[in-house]
């Protein structure tokens, strides 16, 4: 058994954001897959282990006390990043302008866009007889024009500088959603430069939405 255990849908783009971060920093774990279109995630079960009924849940067994579930995809990030500070995902603490940036962009994606565009989202709008998919479409296409005007300033080979951040392991599912959905990802070039370089990177080719366990076998990657 590995020291940690993720629980992880294939298609969630906050799993990915942790499957990125543990692949970077070359942490072995167990995977244990929660089907959202089955609502798994909204069973007592999982309640009882994340009660935001949401996956990620990252467990690491080997912590103070023993098993300590965070149910949170960033705390997740920043926690590993304190325990394992090899390969770190934010500047250095003598740098706190760059590490603020990536925290802005950090949330710009895990607070404004990814909330707004999350499945129990697109139920109520579908229940008020809205267009879901259109309504993801519009909300992902204005998070990642902010993510394109920080950028300007900010990235080099990614997001932020020449080194990957935890803005990075954010905005590479973020985009994965938005092509799924249609979005013009073209209009935003510099998330592009910054996508196309890490598209290949092993840690996250290794975290793509159609390279999982759960993955199912007419999506997986050849
Ligand atoms: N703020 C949470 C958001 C987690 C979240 O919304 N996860 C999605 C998958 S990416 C989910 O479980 N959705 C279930 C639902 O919408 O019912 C985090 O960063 O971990």
């Amino acid at each position: 058994m590995s020291d940690y255990t993720l629980y992880s849908y294939f298609r969630s783009s906050c799993s990915a954001r942790l499957r990125i971060a543990l692949n970077l920093k070359s942490i072995p774990y167990d995977l244990v897959p929660v089907n959202l279109v089955k609502d798994e995630h909204l069973s007592e079960s999982h309640k009882a282990l994340n009660p935001s009924k949401t996956v990620p849940l990252l467990i690491c067994h080997k912590a103070r006390g023993g098993d300590f579930k965070i149910g949170q995809s960033v705390a997740a990030l920043e926690f590993l990043d304190e325990v394992h500070p090899q390969t770190p995902l934010l500047p250095p603490a003598t740098d706190p302008e760059t590490r603020a940036v990536v925290r802005t962009l950090v949330n710009v994606i895990c607070a404004d866009i990814q909330p707004v565009t999350n499945m129990r989202v697109m139920r109520r709008v579908r229940a008020l007889g809205g267009s879901a998919e259109d309504w993801n479409r519009e909300l992902m296409t204005d998070g990642l024009a902010v993510c394109e005007a920080v950028m300007k300033d900010s990235a080099g080979r990614y997001s932020v500088g020449d080194e990957i951040t935890m803005a990075d392991a954010c905005l590479m599912p973020a985009v994965w959603n938005a092509q799924r959905f249609g979005v013009d990802v073209k209009a935003f070039p510099t998330v592009m430069r910054v996508f196309e370089n890490l598209e290949q990177h092993p840690a996250v080719v290794k975290a793509h939405y159609f390279s999982q366990p759960d993955t199912p076998k007419e999506l997986q990657s050849q």
